[in-house]
């Protein structure tokens, strides 16, 4: 068959077509030169046959219900990998729905780049109303690291590589590709193409800090009575574990971690300073940020949370703007974590001397104190559930699985899970980041399983789920070791809210008894409805234990939660008498 259609064709043809590449082919060349093997996205116009392909050249492509929750998986697993995750939509409203997960990947510094089909240039250009019309590369600039549109196919390798070097050097981030759909179909000689491709050198190259910047900071350091570190993100991050562990043992210095670095060193270390944590934010000294920034989570490094005692901040970031962005910083070390953290151990020499006992031994009795007055809690068997009776469950099932992924989002379900679950080794967190958002649930959860292997347990509430809910046929298609646990209290924060003045449920509820369970069913997955502890206990480890799809409906208490969880705080109030 193959041989007669070859020979219908004039010789001179089939030279040629020998001969040529098009762009479909260099950029499927440019990913996977440079390592970059799965793409997470939905398929469609101008991009279905660039996926087909990509998955017949050996690029695993993993294809969801919608962009935000591809373009979620393809952040973090920029976070797990350290390259960037890659996520491909159509043009216009695949697009706009990939773009919120970038603009996340930059605000959560995590490298990435969405690669967007886009419509006709000269069409675009002049307003005519193509298919899916929109200046996309105008629109993706402010939102993320960096922005480029190839037009060319002999530019496909030096667009990719550019995309690939701003997303990964420096403070990490979001970057755009625009490929606009006439570029596939281009073609050029296959030589010359292949030529044009870059494997991109060092891409994320060490940034060695200031001898100076690491002798201030440890003078800072050392001059402490009451010392803290705080582990961010950032730290995780840079898969630099050991150096980590080394530094924070060798200073003594007790340490809190945010919620994405819990397990850099285990919860339970003895220097754990988390369940200590309005303590040591309002008595200590000196603080030193490792990888972590000031901004609100930390409020901002002032204010009642920072309690009376002046405090000197050490930061370490790789971003100098950082430095002074919320206080002053009196000792800014900045360079690439792993670089900074070995130049600190170097200059702490032998003999760093201990932080004052009466310090550390007052972080180690508050955390004691706080553990124990939760202990019970954790251990009761209410029915209904509430959050600690279910909390205390999966935090056993964790502690005995610690290789286990978590995932985490809602409010009260998020707030507490972080403070109750405790995670033993690094990345094994990953939860709503910098702007507290919902939505990333089961993007994260994809690819947690697809990047690392390792079995995900997630743990959303009833409204965080519902933002990703339906990418539950995606975990089901591709027989992912999930499960997720739904803490279901009818609502947001609540399930208890009335509407008194209308037959409208008040906007925080939902559908009294909602069965998500159902949900997985529907897909050939396991669903469970876990009434109590014990059954949310025996559903988890069955899960567990089989790596099927599964999802569990938790039934808490409606009543159970609190508005906003922790942060009701931020909720703004009228200088008006509530009517
Ligand atoms: C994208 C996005 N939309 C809306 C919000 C506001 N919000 C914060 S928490 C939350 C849901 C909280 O309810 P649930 O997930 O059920 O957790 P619970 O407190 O009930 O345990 C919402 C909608 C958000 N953070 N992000
Ligand atoms: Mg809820």
């Amino acid at each position: 068959m193959a041989d007669a259609a070859v020979k219908e064709k004039p010789a001179t043809a089939v030279e040629d077509e020998r001969e040529l590449t098009d762009g479909f082919h260099l950029i499927i060349d440019a990913l996977k030169l440079n390592g970059l093997t799965t793409i997470y996205g939905v398929p469609g116009i101008p991009i279905t046959d660039f996926g087909r392909m990509a998955q017949a050249s050996g690029i695993r492509v993993l294809s969801f219900r919608h962009e935000q929750n591809a373009g979620y998986a393809a952040s973090i697993a920029g976070f797990l990998t350290k390259k960037p995750g890659v996520c491909l939509t159509v043009s216009a409203p695949g697009f706009l729905n990939g773009l919120t997960a970038l603009a996340h990947a930059t605000t959560n510094c995590f490298p990435m780049i969405l690669i967007s089909g886009s419509s006709e240039r000269e069409i675009v250009d002049l307003q005519q109303g193509d298919y899916e019309e929109m200046d996309q590369l105008a629109i993706a600039k402010p939102l993320c690291k960096a922005a480029f549109r190839v037009l060319h196919a002999a530019d496909i390798g030096i667009g990719l590589a550019r995309a690939i070097r701003a997303a990964v050097s420096g403070r990490p981030g979001g970057v755009y590709l625009d490929l606009p759909a006439k570029l596939f179909g281009q073609v050029m000689d296959a030589a010359a193409g292949q030529k044009s491709l870059v494997k991109v050198i060092d891409a994320a190259p060490a940034q060695i800090p200031a001898p100076d910047s690491i002798k201030r900071a440890l003078d800072v350091l050392k001059s402490a009575k009451k010392p803290l570190i705080i582990l961010g993100k950032g730290a995780a991050y840079a898969q630099v574990d050991d150096a980590i562990r080394q530094f924070v043992e060798k200073s003594g210095v007790p340490f809190l971690p945010m919620s994405m670095a819990k397990g850099l060193l285990p919860d339970t270390h003895p220097q754990c300073a988390g369940a200590a944590r309005s303590t040591v934010l309002k008595d200590s000294d000196v603080v030193m940020l490792i990888g972590a920034r000031l901004n609100w989570l930390l409020s901002h490094g002032k204010g009642k949370t920072w309690g009376e005692a002046p405090k000197k901040f050490i930061q370490i970031d790789i971003e100098p703007k950082e430095m002074d962005s919320n206080v002053e910083i009196v000792a800014p070390v900045v360079g690439d974590i792993g670089s900074c953290v070995a130049a600190l151990l170097h200059g702490m020499g032998g003999n760093w001397p201990a932080p004052p006992a009466d310090w550390t031994g007052a972080v180690a009795k508050k955390r004691e104190e706080n553990v124990a007055k939760m202990a019970p809690r954790l251990m009761n068997n209410n029915v209904p559930m509430d959050y600690h009776g279910a909390l205390g469950v999966l935090r056993t099932i964790v502690k005995e699985r610690p290789d286990a992924i978590l995932v985490n989002e809602g409010a009260n379900t998020l707030d507490l899970a972080r403070g109750i679950i405790d995670i033993y080794l690094p990345r094994k967190r990953i939860d709503v980041g910098t702007w507290g958002i919902m939505g990333i649930g089961m993007g994260y959860a994809i690819a947690a399983a697809i990047e690392t292997g390792k079995p995900v347990l997630c743990v959303e509430g009833d409204s965080a789920f519902g933002f990703s809910g339906m990418e539950v046929e995606t975990i089901c298609r591709y027989k992912l070791p999930v499960c997720i646990v739904i803490f279901n209290n009818d609502g947001i924060y609540r399930g208890t809210d009335v509407n008194n003045v209308g037959a409208d449920p008040a906007p925080t509820v939902f559908v009294k008894g909602a069965r998500y369970d159902k949900m997985m069913e529907a897909f050939g997955g396991v669903g469970v409805n876990a009434t109590s502890p014990d059954e949310l206990k025996r559903a988890v480890n069955a899960a567990m234990d089989s790596g099927k799809p599964t999802l569990i409906n938790a039934v808490l208490d409606p009543a159970a939660g609190s508005e906003s969880g922790r942060i009701g705080n931020l909720n703004p109030q009228s200088k008006l008498k509530k009517k």
